[in-house]
């Protein structure tokens, strides 16, 4: 993700050290091609940080790859791959709009919710298809690895 960066840092380089007679135009261009050398880095380091500081979690208390946020009237991912015993938490977020997790062929549902979050533990394993209810173009499916 990071690895772009040595590239872009070299280009500004060859302005710096291009061969030619001094004058103002140079001096302008060698202080331009040190704010870029100074900058890039910086920015570089600043883009880096957030991935570097994340640990895994989505603040909800919930395993990274184990939620399905609930936002754009669509369940993202809309098939999510879980191993047996997983607890899975929906994370409703769709700028007030209700939406709810019915399942097919489960006894498990919802409330309608604009926000917080519902969790249901999948311990058998099995693909486990669901649905919103006032939205039925709304699917999504729960895959259980044994
Ligand atoms: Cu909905």
């Amino acid at each position: 993700m990071c690895q772009g960066t040595a590239l872009s840092v070299e280009t500004p380089r060859h302005v710096a050290t291009s061969h030619g007679p001094p004058g103002r135009g140079r001096a302008v261009r060698s202080a331009l091609a040190t704010v870029v050398l100074v900058v890039l880095p910086t920015l570089a380091v600043a883009a880096c940080a957030p991935t570097a500081g994340y640990d895994g979690t989505d603040g909800d208390g919930a395993r990274n790859g184990e939620a399905v946020i609930v936002s754009d009237m669509s369940f993202a991912p809309e098939v999510l791959t879980v191993p047996a015993g997983s607890t899975v938490t929906w994370i409703f977020d769709d700028g007030g709009l209700a939406h709810d997790v019915v399942f097919d062929d489960l006894d498990v549902a919802s409330e309608l919710l604009t926000e917080d979050t519902f969790s249901h533990t999948f311990e058998e394993p099995g693909t486990y298809t669901y649905q919103c209810s006032p939205h039925p173009s709304m699917t999504g499916a729960i895959e259980v690895t044994p």
